[in-house]
C-alpha cells in the first residue's frame, strides 16, 4: 500500500517534470518570436508601396455614352495632375469600362496605375458598369506624367476611346 503510494506520487511527479518541460519549450518560442517581427515588418511595408494612392486634388468626371450618335467618353480628352482624380460615370448605351493597354503604359505607370484602380477585371482594366449613375474612379495619384491612351473594351471596334494627360 505505501509502495503503491510511492509509485503514484512518483508518477505525479514526473508528469508536472514532464509539463514543466512543455512550458518552458512554449515560453522559448514565444520569446524567440518577437525576434521575427523587426525582420517581417519591411516585407509586409513593401506591399503597402503598391497601394491605392489617395485623390489629393480635383475629381475630374468623365461621362460614359452609348447612344443615336455613337459611344463615346466625354470629354475623350482630358488633362489632370498628378494628385487628382477622375471620376468615370456610366450614363448610357453600356457596359462601359475603361482600359488602358499595358503595351503601350511605361513599366512605372503601370505600377501606379494597377495600385489606384480597383476591382479590376483584367489587367489595367476596370470593372464592367452596366447602369446608369454607376461610376469608377482612378486616382492619379503617383502617376507620372504622360499621356494615357485607354479605351472601353466593348466598344473598341466602335472607337469608343479617350486620353488621359497627367502633367
Ligand atoms: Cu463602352
Amino acid at each position: 500500500m505505501r509502495f503503491l503510494g510511492f509509485a503514484v506520487v512518483t508518477g505525479a511527479a514526473l508528469l508536472l517534470g514532464a509539463c514543466g518541460g512543455g512550458d518552458k519549450a512554449a515560453t522559448t518560442d514565444s520569446a524567440a518570436a518577437p525576434a521575427d517581427v523587426p525582420a517581417a515588418a519591411p516585407a509586409d511595408a513593401a506591399p503597402a508601396a503598391g497601394a491605392m494612392a489617395p485623390i489629393t486634388g480635383t475629381t475630374h468626371e468623365v461621362k460614359m455614352i452609348g447612344d443615336g450618335a455613337g459611344y463615346r467618353f466625354e470629354p475623350a480628352n482630358i488633362t489632370v495632375a498628378t494628385g487628382d482624380g477622375i471620376k468615370f460615370i456610366m450614363v448610357s448605351g453600356g457596359p462601359h469600362n475603361i482600359a488602358f493597354d499595358p503595351a503601350v503604359i511605361p513599366a512605372a505607370a503601370q505600377e501606379a496605375l494597377m495600385a489606384n484602380m480597383p476591382e479590376q477585371s483584367g489587367e489595367l482594366s476596370s470593372k464592367m458598369m452596366l447602369n446608369a449613375d454607376e461610376s469608377y474612379t482612378i486616382s492619379f495619384a503617383g502617376v507620372p506624367a504622360g499621356e494615357y491612351a485607354y479605351n472601353c473594351t466593348p466598344h473598341l471596334a466602335m472607337n469608343m476611346k479617350g486620353v488621359i494627360t497627367v502633367k
